[in-house]
Formats: C-alpha cells, sequence, structure tokens
C-alpha cells in the first residue's frame, strides 16, 4: 500500500506499517478465515489444527518483533482525515510546539463506523509500547504534560486556565454544530461528500476509497444517524451555532486581541480559528490537507454560501478573529514545523 506522509517534520520520510493492512490485522483475518478454508478446500483435523497453530505462533512472533526498539519509529504519530476541523486544532497546537510527528492520513467515516475511533487520534511511542489519545482536548492536555515545562516556553499557548478549559468546552460543541452545519448541506450530493471523505484522495490507500465508494450509501445513512441530520433540525443547528458567534463577538467587542485577552493567542484561540473552518474557509484551513475542500468551493450549495456570508457579516469580529488567527499565526506556526 502506498503510503505518503502529508505532513512530517523529519528529514527522511517513515514508513508507516499501519498504512498498510498491518500483519496483525492480516493474521486475525487469516485465522477467522481457517473454519471456511478447511472445508472448502477439504483438509482433514490435524492439518487444520496445524494451521491454527502457525497463525498463532506467527502472531506470537509479531508480537515479539514489535517489542523491539526501533529508534527509527517516530514517537508522535497523528491520525488523521483532510477535511476535519477537530484534526486542525491538534495539527496546528503540534506546528506551534514544533514538535516531530507524523501525519498519517486516513480515509473519513471508515474509522469511526468500522473501528470505533475518531480523529485526531495520537499514537505516542514511549518505549516499546504505543499509547492512543482519541480526542482532540485530550491531546491537548498531553501536550501540555509533556511539553508544558519546555523553558523557551512555547507549550504555554496550551496552558488549560479554568477559564479556557471552560471556553473550549463550549468551542467544541461548536465544532459538533458545524459537523451538523456542514452535513445538512453536502450528505444530498453523492459526488462531493465522496470528494470531502477523500475518495479522490492519492495518498489514501486505494482499499479505503474504494471501500467509501462501495459503502456509499450505508455511511451516508450511519452519518445522518450519528448527527441526528433531519431536515427540520438544520434551523435549530443555525441557532445554535449564532448564538454561539454571538458570544465571541461580544467577548471581541472590547478590542481584545485574543479570545482571553492577553498579547499572545491561547490554544482557545487555535481552537475557535479550527472549529470555524469549515465555514469561513481561510486559505490555510487544515494546510495541504484543505486543498481538496477548497478545490470544490464552487460546489457547495447556495443555501449553505448564503449562511456563511451572513455570519461573516453578522459577527464581523469573530470572523476577522479567525481570519487574523490564520493569517499571523497558522502560517507562522506551519514554518516553525518546517
Ligand atoms: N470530541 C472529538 C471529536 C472528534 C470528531 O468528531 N472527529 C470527526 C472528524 S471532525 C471524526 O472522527 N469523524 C469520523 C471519521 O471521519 O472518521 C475530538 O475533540 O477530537
Amino acid at each position: 500500500m502506498r503510503f505518503i506522509p502529508r505532513r512530517q517534520n523529519h528529514d527522511t520520510p517513515v514508513d508507516l506499517p499501519a498504512m498498510r493492512i498491518s500483519p496483525k490485522t492480516l493474521t486475525t483475518f487469516y485465522l477467522l478465515l481457517l473454519p471456511l478454508i478447511v472445508p472448502a478446500l477439504g483438509l482433514g483435523v490435524m492439518v487444520a489444527v496445524l494451521l491454527l497453530l502457525a497463525g498463532l505462533a506467527w502472531r506470537w512472533v509479531l508480537v515479539l518483533r514489535g517489542m523491539q526498539p526501533d529508534p527509527e519509529a517516530p514517537e508522535l504519530v497523528l491520525e488523521t482525515i483532510s477535511a476535519s476541523h477537530f484534526v486542525e486544532k491538534v495539527r496546528w497546537a503540534l506546528d506551534r510546539l514544533g514538535v516531530d510527528y507524523v501525519e498519517q492520513p486516513t480515509a473519513a467515516t471508515l474509522g469511526a463506523f468500522f473501528a470505533g475511533r475518531t480523529v485526531p487520534r495520537l499514537h505516542l511511542r514511549t518505549g516499546i509500547v504505543t499509547s492512543q489519545l482519541g480526542s482532540s482536548s485530550a491531546i491537548l492536555r498531553y501536550l501540555w504534560g509533556r511539553y508544558g515545562e519546555q523553558p523557551d516556553g512555547r507549550a504555554e499557548f496550551l496552558r488549560p486556565t479554568t477559564e479556557a478549559l471552560a471556553l473550549e468546552g463550549e468551542i467544541d460543541r461548536y465544532g459538533v454544530l458545524q459537523q451538523r452545519w456542514i452535513y445538512h448541506h453536502i450528505l444530498d450530493d453523492r459526488r462531493l461528500t465522496l470528494h470531502v471523505w477523500g475518495a479522490n484522495d492519492a495518498s489514501l490507500p486505494r482499499w479505503q476509497r474504494f471501500l467509501l465508494v462501495v459503502l456509499f450509501p450505508l455511511l451516508r445513512a450511519l452519518i445522518r444517524r450519528a448527527f441526528g441530520i433531519r431536515p427540520g433540525r438544520h434551523q435549530k443547528t443555525v441557532e445554535k451555532t449564532e448564538a454561539f458567534l454571538q458570544s465571541v463577538e461580544d467577548r471581541l467587542a472590547d478590542g481584545r486581541l485574543y479570545l482571553l485577552g492577553g498579547e499572545q493567542p491561547g490554544f482557545v484561540d487555535i481552537a475557535f480559528a479550527a472549529m470555524s473552518g469549515l465555514w469561513v474557509r481561510p486559505e490555510l484551513f487544515a494546510l495541504e490537507a484543505g486543498d481538496a475542500v477548497r478545490a470544490v468551493d464552487e460546489r457547495f450549495s447556495d443555501e449553505c454560501r448564503a449562511e456563511s456570508e451572513r455570519w461573516a457579516s453578522r459577527f464581523p469580529l469573530a470572523t476577522a478573529h479567525v481570519h487574523g488567527m490564520y493569517r499571523l499565526h497558522r502560517a507562522e506556526a506551519a514554518a516553525v514545523a518546517g
């Protein structure tokens, strides 16, 4: 399986076995299929037992091999999809910190509905153990714990004050409203939705893109169910979004530069700008991972555009804050990341 790391701060490319169907997963498939293979090939009980033992032994070898220290393996791997505002929040924080990480893009929705995970998901390696964190706020807390004491103060923006944590909660809820909002607008357009999910993204494994296409009706139904996308609900989503944007507008009305005041942005400013990426669609949203969405900008419905434009004119300070964050700080963070 071809793998193109999309974001990588290492000098040499790192091949990520996880992008292929991993040997462990293959072994699991083999063991699951054995009860079908054995009768299909007319094999006897002894051969079946030998095949089973061979499969188990191979799995054990893989476990032992995984325990070997591998100096080449990246410490941080960020599992992503292209057009995700929650991913963007974490990607931006990692870039601003300037730490090495490898981005591992996957097709949208498959991981959620078949592996029960959401993105962003951070795989962090400590020695022979790899742990995983599966939500943006948990990842930011980890980064603060891991890098917060850096003497150069570059992790200061991650400081989790009570006020910042409360605001982050509100911003994350606004992020969920944005998911409902965008799905309301794109789900009826099969080609557009598939494109946004990565079906045309050559950096994704072919099998994932193929599954997106063949499973599309099922995936769309599951998304509708997961986010409660119903015609009657859209107005509520818009109202709640506008109430939140108004609260941001009110906050910024006293002329402050950042949501919690101060001279430098905090993680809440990054989170707000990232979560707004779907409707503001700044040029640098999700960096090159966002290109797929920008490329189809004109395909978004008139209703979708009208709502974005209304928000931009009703909430000029909030909109300017998103643009300013992207112009002044996203570019800078991307440059730190190299
Ligand atoms: N609370 C989670 C929400 C993450 C989330 O909803 N992620 C979406 C993408 S924006 C997702 O994983 N969707 C499933 C998928 O596309 O695979 C967080 O803060 O990370």
